[in-house]
């Protein structure tokens, strides 16, 4: 069982082969509610750990890559069942670690859950073809075939159901794993690596290698640059994946990318407003905005404009701001000092004079930024007010940043095809969300929206795990996970000729194709 206390001076740094392996340089998690509390010591791998991680999955590859699917999917199904049971524990470490609150964690290992339950039949599939030869006693098929080491890096906003989304249809379809979660989630890495080791997979199958982004995911990166690794995939920010899609590029290997968003909300004249106004309020400032999928431009048409912005505002002030456990709060604080500070340096930077700031100008609370309904420790936690921004339009810088914070814009749109520019323009593609009542306007919206997932009288955010998840543009290189199309990411298409006739039969040469009699006219 998850015992919910410090694993503290252990300075594990890496999982491989089966074992945990120390460093002596180390990394501190802090709980960014009261960043006295310490949550975990762990120690940075370097490059020779990371390397040694690959090699060790390289290894364990061929009889992992043999074992039957269905016998690689009943110790997914394991993992699953333990998760199932650690369920409340894990989801502790996930508010603990990184803020989320703790019904927020909780939805997130469900997603893990939901995620094994999908795949674990996937291990009795895996279906490949059986197609028609264009010459006689000969057969064709396709089959599905595992990549290869997989090498993964992960974000901190979701810390068990993004690894769980890439490493379940990983494992599943036959691939060994290398992963290099974030540095603000050590403690709920460990939690997840344990879990799949008292799954039962054979050593070497899945290698952790705990760090930071500058010194474990630099080494990771050089070591994709010199072949250690098959298939990568990438959460986080579009300027890394952009990096990371450059190497991949160079050793010749289509990634999975899953970067930043911009994501719009268009709330048109005839929707329910009431209902928009709370999709908007839990997309922009659920998880305190740092979701990939977070609001990012609210789209409103000019006739509700002034009313909805109202509506909107009034119970953005009622919104409670605190302790990740208390049942109560939108959200708790920031995951960690370094998101705080960022979200500063976006208030700083972006916001212009013609700008209005409903809810004020945003900041640190307890360090001359007050929110009245707060109910964190102010002084040692990591909590930022909300913003929404006011009069913004298409040239602004602001419109077109991923802010990744308790922030979002306001834009006023006349016609349906301004708010159609609004909704595309700024590059990326991930989520989308409108709210009308008119089956026209939505056939409108979701032909013509450029992102890869779209709601419809729902939030930006909350995505099922059976449906494809990814985006276009700057939101990532067209790759989707979760649902069947993931295994299109993790398995290569092998084609097969099975020749049956006993002599040399040339596919385009000696086929037997009859010729018409295209002479022939009918007579009218
Ligand atoms: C992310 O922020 O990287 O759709 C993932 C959602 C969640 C996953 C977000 N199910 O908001």
């Amino acid at each position: 069982m998850i015992n919910h206390t410090q694993i503290n001076n252990q300075q594990f740094a890496a999982y491989i082969d089966g074992q945990w392996h120390k460093a002596k340089h180390t990394i501190t998690s802090l709980n960014p509610a009261d960043l006295t509390d310490i949550v975990g010591v762990f120690g940075e791998a370097d490059k020779g750990l990371v390397s040694d991680a690959a090699a060790a999955a390289r290894r364990a590859f061929r009889t992992w890559a043999r074992t039957p699917a269905p016998v690689r999917a009943g110790i997914v199904q394991n993992f699953g069942r333990l998760v199932e049971n650690n369920k409340e524990a894990l989801a502790r470490v996930v508010t603990r670690e990184i803020g989320k609150p703790l019904k927020e964690a909780l939805g997130s290992v469900q997603e893990v859950i939901d995620t094994v339950n999908f795949f674990v039949s996937e291990g009795r599939r895996l279906y490949g073809q059986t197609i028609p030869s264009e010459m006689p006693n000969k057969e064709l098929f396709t089959y599905r075939r595992p990549i290869g080491v997989f090498g993964c890096i992960t974000a901190c906003n979701f810390p068990v159901a993004v690894p769980a989304w890439y490493f379940i249809p990983a494992l599943v379809a036959g691939n060994t794993c290398v992963w290099k979660p974030s540095e603000d989630a050590l403690l709920t890495s460990y939690w997840f690596t344990e879990l799949w080791a008292r799954a039962g997979l054979p050593h070497g199958v899945f290698n952790t290698v705990l760090g930071s982004g500058p010194g474990t995911g630099a080494a990771f990166v050089e070591l994709i640059e010199e072949g250690a690794f098959d298939k990568i995939g990438f959460t986080g920010s579009t300027a890394i994946g952009r990096k990371i899609g450059e190497v991949c590029g160079r050793a010749l290997q289509t990634p999975c990318l899953e970067l930043g968003g911009k994501n719009p909300m268009v709330v048109c004249p005839d929707a329910d407003l009431e209902l928009a106004v709370d999709g908007a309020l839990f997309s922009g400032f659920g998880t305190a905005g740092q979701r990939c999928t977070s609001l990012g431009n609210l789209i409103i048409h000019s006739q509700i404009h002034d009313a909805f912005v109202e509506k909107l505002v009034n119970k953005a002030k009622n919104m409670r701001i605190g302790d990740p456990f208390n049942s109560d709060v939108t959200y708790g604080p920031l995951i960690s000092q370094r998101f705080l500070h960022n979200h500063l340096e976006h208030l700083s930077t972006l916001i212009e004079s013609k700008h209005e700031l409903p809810l004020g100008k945003g900041g640190h609370i307890g360090h001359g930024a007050e929110w009245p309904h707060f109910s964190g420790n102010a002084k040692n936690g990591v909590y930022a007010r909300p913003n929404i921004v006011l009069n913004v339009s298409m040239a602004d810088r602001i419109y077109s940043t991923e802010t990744f914070g308790p922030l979002f814009n306001v834009l006023k749109y006349h016609e349906f095809d301004e708010a159609m520019a609004m909704a595309n323009n700024h590059g990326y593609g991930l989520s989308s969300a409108i709210y009308t009542n008119d089956p026209r306007t939505v056939y409108q919206f979701k032909t013509e929206i450029t992102a890869g997932m779209s709601s419809i009288n729902n939030t930006t955010t909350g995505a099922e795990a059976h449906l494809p998840f990814g985006g276009n543009g700057k939101s990532g290189n067209g790759g989707r996970q979760s649902g069947i199309w993931v295994l299109d990411q993790f398995t290569k298409w092998h084609a097969i000729n099975w020749d049956l006739s006993g002599k040399l039969q040339l596919a385009q040469m000696d086929t037997h194709y009859v010729e018409p009699d295209l002479n022939f006219k009918i007579q009218s």
